[in-house]
């Protein structure tokens, strides 16, 4: 298996690191890669990996090798090199990929999204402009010609178990409401609309004396929380494919843009996951979510949506289902660097 080098620049939140840590854990565990996780703040991944020192440049967990951005100019490069959402790896690392005998195959992993362009730009070269060294666009998707989706082996198990829990009885059971949403996100006209006891997993602007908050787990954790909950918010991007693991019926706080393409990104996802569901549930689904992500705080944008709960719960586990059947996205990940290598020796 090759050695890897990933690099990870934290933008905001979690999602960068969120993504990055299960794809390098993945990679470790499962396929016997060697990895080095580069990333430029460690204080921030210490949120969903507390092991994590934010003081030491060089650190093992879990197998991977976690090293501190500024210790990574004098590294010689890995055979593949992977640059999380256009990152830009350090200047004189990405000349250091010039003077090996091998040049590394170098892999742009894109965020995810269920738009039609994906499938298209997915896998396409991208030659630098000055150095002899190509980059490969990766594009996580829901489609068989896309990168596919992070999912490890152990999660069809973990699923399973979680459905012997569910059992008889868990369809009538008052409605546990997790939000890990954005500070502006309207939980509480959901939270009626559904009759719901709220556990809130980041800050929100509204709040109620009634609601629990969950401490943070480390990421490791993250499906055993969202399996504790009947309906899930959940935003960004891997909390997102987590809770359609977690087979709930779910809102999708996505992660606002200014110029609010994240509707376009929305609806892009909308029509897949809809295409196999009820009309008059895909309607409620729909309207819910959009509502949610406009802020809209009135009661009556979520009632069909509540109304729809037994028929969405049915859905999300054979949406969850239909996603089991495809490939990971790191074995297509790691197909594509072995078709490169190929290539390169041909
Ligand atoms: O935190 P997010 O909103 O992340 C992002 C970033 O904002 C990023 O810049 C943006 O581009 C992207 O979204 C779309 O949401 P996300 O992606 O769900 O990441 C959260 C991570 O935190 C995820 O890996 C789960 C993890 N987590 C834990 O490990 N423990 C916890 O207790 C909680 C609440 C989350």
């Amino acid at each position: 298996m090759p050695t890897i080098d990933l690099f990870c620049r934290v933008v905001d939140n979690y999602g960068d690191i969120g993504v990055c840590w299960r794809l390098a854990r993945q990679l470790v565990a499962e396929h016997g890669c060697k990895v080095r996780l580069i990333v430029d703040d460690l204080t921030a991944f210490r949120f969903i990996a507390p092991e994590i020192d934010p003081a030491l440049t060089q650190q093992n967990l879990l197998g991977v090798d976690v090293i501190a951005w500024s210790a990574s100019e004098a590294l010689v490069p890995a055979e593949v090199v992977i640059e999380a959402f256009a990152c830009d790896p350090p200047a004189a690392y990405v000349l250091a990929m010039t003077t090996l005998a091998e040049k590394p195959v170098w892999i742009n992993l894109e965020y995810l999204s269920a738009e039609a362009w994906v499938d298209g730009v997915h896998g396409l070269p991208s030659p630098h402009p000055r150095l002899p060294l190509i980059k490969y666009f990766f594009c996580p998707g829901f489609t068989e010609k896309s990168g596919g989706l992070i999912r490890e082996n152990t999660l069809a198990q973990f699923a399973l178990i979680g459905e012997c829990e569910d059992g008889a009885g868990g369809r009538d059971r008052a409605n546990d409401l997790l939000a890990f949403a954005y500070r502006h996100a309207p939980v509480r006209a959901v939270a009626v609309a559904l009759h719901a006891h709220v556990t809130t997993a980041a800050p929100l602007d509204e709040t109620e004396p009634s609601w629990r908050s969950a401490p943070p787990v480390p990421q490791t954790q993250f499906d055993a929380l969202l399996a504790r909950f009947d309906v899930l918010i959940v935003r960004g991007e891997d909390s997102f494919v987590r809770a359609q693991y977690a087979a709930k019926p779910f809102l999708w706080h996505i992660y606002p843009t200014q110029d609010n393409a994240h509707f376009v990104k929305l609806d892009a996802w909308l029509d897949r996951y809809c295409e196999g569901l009820v009309a008059d549930a895909a309607t409620a689904f729909k309207q819910a979510q959009h509502a949610f992500n406009r802020g809209d705080t009135s009661l009556d944008a979520y009632t069909e949506f509540a109304a729809h709960l037994p028929v969405l719960k049915d859905y999300a586990t054979e949406w969850r289902n239909h996603l089991f059947a495809q490939t990971d996205l790191t074995t297509r990940l790691l197909n594509f660097v072995n078709s490169q290598k190929k290539q390169k020796v041909s």
